[in-house]
């Protein structure tokens, strides 16, 4: 199957992004096509500096690398490198209604938190998203429970394309995990965790094992002391467990038991034992992989060329069917 997924070069990746969506990008490579993008016209809709942005990029790659990719196996490339995105973004734009994109939720939430910056490219965003995924005819998109909805615009965008235009696209379908799709922020268990927010939140996965012990014992818990799975009742110990049967493989309920009778603070310090031995190869691949900005930038260029191919041909078809050749 194609494969198609993307990731902003917003700040460090955390363990929501890779639990959610960057271990499966991992495990997808070995028996697919996938085309994993950085997308930095993205990254444009929430305030940043430019100054900054190019080394995001390039961190944005080491990152994936040392969570495990492996440019041999997959094309590794910046949205920005292909025109062809906000081309077909443009022409999908002629055929998305308004009202569509008005009530995605990631929209609402940006706008709220970014108030004094709610501009156009945010609200078409997801038009962009259908572009990306589009342009290489990609059947499944792993992503993280949060662009869902995204996705099914996708499908939607690829539907009318189609009926109004005759068949170009098939409708991608989202690769969503049954668990760790949504990693909740350790401050706010009601928010899902976010790489914008307040880096207390996060667990980032290039934190020193100081910083994860910090951040986990300080993570926000509920009422009562048991260490029970219940999302409603008590959603901050319940993501807790959820990471650490992610990191582990053991399920909730072996966690309970395993715990039963201890208080959060042992819990915690558990966790933040498991996650730092978790991630401790990660942060040596990011140490080896941060000095070799040359391969990192040579990796970029031979992704964006094998992109530019497939853009290339899907646009030609898009134009010729559109009446703009
Ligand atoms: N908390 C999360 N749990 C599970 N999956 C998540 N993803 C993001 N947050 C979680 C998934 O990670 C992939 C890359 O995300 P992105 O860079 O495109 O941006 P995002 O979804 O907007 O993630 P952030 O961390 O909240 O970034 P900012 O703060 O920059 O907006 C996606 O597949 C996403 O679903």
């Amino acid at each position: 199957m194609k494969i198609f997924s993307g990731v902003q070069p917003t700040n460090q990746l955390h363990i929501g992004n890779y639990l959610g969506a960057i271990k499966q990008w991992v495990a997808l490579q070995e028996n697919n096509e996938c085309i994993y993008c950085i997308v930095d016209l993205h990254a444009l809709t929430i305030p940043y500096d430019p100054k900054q942005l190019p080394a995001k990029i390039r961190e944005t790659v080491v990152a994936l690398i040392a969570a495990g990719l492996d440019p041999e196996k997959c094309i590794i490339f910046a949205q920005s490198q292909i025109k062809e995105h906000a081309e077909l973004a443009w022409l999908l734009n002629t055929i998305c209604p308004l009202g569509e994109l008005e009530r995605m939720t990631q929209y609402k939430d940006k706008s709220k938190k970014f108030k004094d910056n709610i501009n156009v490219g945010l609200l078409d965003y997801p038009v962009l998203m259908a572009g990306d995924i589009l342009l290489y005819k990609a059947g499944g998109v792993p992503v993280g429970k949060d662009q869902e909805q995204h996705v099914e615009l996708t499908r939607t965008l690829a539907r009318k394309f189609n009926q109004k235009f005759g068949k170009v696209f098939d409708e991608p379908k989202s690769l969503i995990l049954q668990e760790g799709a949504k990693i909740m922020s350790l401050m706010d268990p009601k928010k899902k965790m976010s790489k914008s927010d307040d880096a207390k939140s996060c667990i980032f996965l290039f934190d020193a094992p100081e910083a994860i012990t910090k951040k986990i014992m300080a993570a926000a818990t509920d009422s009562g002391k048991d260490i029970k799975y219940n999302l409603t009742k008590k959603p901050g110990i319940s993501n807790l467990l959820m990471i650490y049967s992610l990191l582990t493989g053991k399920t909730t309920q072996e966690l309970e038991k395993e715990f039963a009778g201890k208080n959060y603070g042992e819990f915690k310090k558990s966790l933040a034992e498991v996650l730092v031995n978790y991630l401790e190869p990660f942060r040596k691949k990011q140490t080896e992989f941060a000095a070799r900005d040359v391969y990192v930038q040579e990796i970029l260029k031979q992704g964006a060329t094998k992109a530019q191919k497939i853009a290339e041909t899907t646009m030609r078809e898009v134009k010729q069917k559109m009446g703009l050749i």
